[in-house]
């Protein structure tokens, strides 16, 4: 990357895509000459004056060829001014408008390290800096994030961290341990955790994955062994963002399709953070406890396991016994759908993760403290 002062350098703030408008910004010592090449009055062939802070419309020229209308603006930086070229948002204009600027003198890099670059004050190198990048980790999650409570709590992150991060040395060691400890789950939150559903044919894993999906992605029957491949979409559990996989019942069989795809479903657990293994409560006790340890069986030895007692709106409906099922519930109906969303939430120890507590979305934001690769370690 180039961090040379005497660089001019621009950068797409904007995502490449199709939009109402696209933002390209450039700053350094020759931003000012570069503009005065390739901007002309909008109605008079007259040269722009610029005040900072004051949008002014322009008309965007690459030599005689009109290029776009923008609005252009100087806001003041650490490097000198910061000009922002707000074009139409067509990518092909953005593309193009980059060119023209590259080959006017300035360096094309990327948004983050224009923001990076643009606020290195000389008098808190380190400060604003450290600040924008953790702003710039943050917003970067938040394009990628996949619900509104995780958006809700990116954003209050955005106001909470940078200010903890700063302070963190004058925290005790009581309080430091805290924030790994929440920041830990984070991470793994942000990484992406994956929930398998599994247990025998006919037991309800596509109806509960369907449930928890929230609409009929996958079919179901009462025909066993209707799942074959595994399918895999985001849920939201309690509103956090998962990577739900239903996979085929688990059974002996000679159908070599269904073996494979329960070859397949197994596989695919090595991959997986957690097991909700899902019982069909209208079997006898007994024959649910033979069911289950089928399954486990069937499962990694170290992978984590919710069992629930599915079907508990049918009349023929067997009750919780010792067959380690610790939620009754209905598919179906959905009752008892959010008590396993709140063992779920338990089990990733999502409740540490509240909208008014500092907490770290990335390992390298815990950098900063010491003794902390041996905790994310362990
Ligand atoms: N009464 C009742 N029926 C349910 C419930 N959940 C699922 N079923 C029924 O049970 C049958 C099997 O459901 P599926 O969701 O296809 O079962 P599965 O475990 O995915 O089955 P395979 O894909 O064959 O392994 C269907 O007829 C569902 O309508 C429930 O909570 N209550
Ligand atoms: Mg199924």
């Amino acid at each position: 990357m180039v961090s040379d002062p005497m660089a001019t350098i621009a950068a797409r703030l904007t995502p490449l895509a199709p939009g109402a408008i696209a933002v390209v910004a450039m700053t350094g010592p020759d931003a000012q000459s570069i503009l005065r090449r390739i901007l002309r009055h909008p109605r008079r062939d007259e040269p722009i004056s610029f005040e900072t802070n004051r949008p002014r419309l322009c008309r965007i020229f690459d030599v005689d060829r009109l290029l776009d209308d923008a609005v252009v603006t100087l806001i003041p930086g650490a490097r000198g001014n910061v000009v922002e070229l707000s074009t139409h948002g067509g990518v092909r204009i953005v593309q193009r408008l980059l060119m023209l600027l590259q080959s006017e003198g300035a360096t094309i890099v990327d948004a983050w390290e224009f923001i990076r670059q643009s606020a290195a004050d000389e008098s808190d190198p380190a400060g604003i800096a450290a600040r924008l990048t953790v702003e710039c980790e943050i917003d970067q999650a938040l394009l990628a994030c996949q619900s509104r409570r995780l958006a809700r709590w990116l954003l209050r992150q955005r106001a909470l961290l940078p200010p903890f991060l700063e302070a963190i040395h004058t925290l005790d060691t009581s309080a430091r341990d805290e924030f790994v400890a929440r920041s830990r789950v984070a991470i793994r939150l942000l990484q992406g955790v994956t929930i398998a559903l599994v247990g025998p044919p006919n037991a309800g894993k596509s109806t509960l994955a369907n449930r928890l999906i929230g609409r009929d992605r996958v079919l179901t029957s009462d025909i066993p062994g209707t799942t074959r491949d595994w399918v895999s979409e985001t849920a939201f559990i309690d509103g956090w963002p998962v990577t739900l996989t239903d996979t085929a019942g688990i059974r002996e069989t000679t159908c070599s399709i269904e073996s494979e795809a329960i070859r397949r479903a197994t596989a695919a657990l090595h991959h997986t953070d957690l097991a909700v293994v899902v019982l069909d409560g209208t079997l006898s006790p007994e024959r649910r406890l033979i069911a289950c340890e089928e399954v486990f069986h069937a499962l990694p030895a170290n992978l984590p396991r919710i069992v629930v007692a599915n079907k508990a709106d049918v009349a023929s409906f067997q009750g919780s016994s010792d067959d380690h099922a610790e939620i009754v519930l209905s598919a179906r109906t959905g009752d008892g759908i959010s008590v396993l969303e709140q063992h779920i939430v338990r089990h990733f120890d999502w409740h540490l993760l509240d909208d008014t507590t500092a907490t770290a979305i990335f390992a390298r934001q815990l950098a900063t403290i010491e003794g902390v690769d041996a905790l994310l370690s362990t």
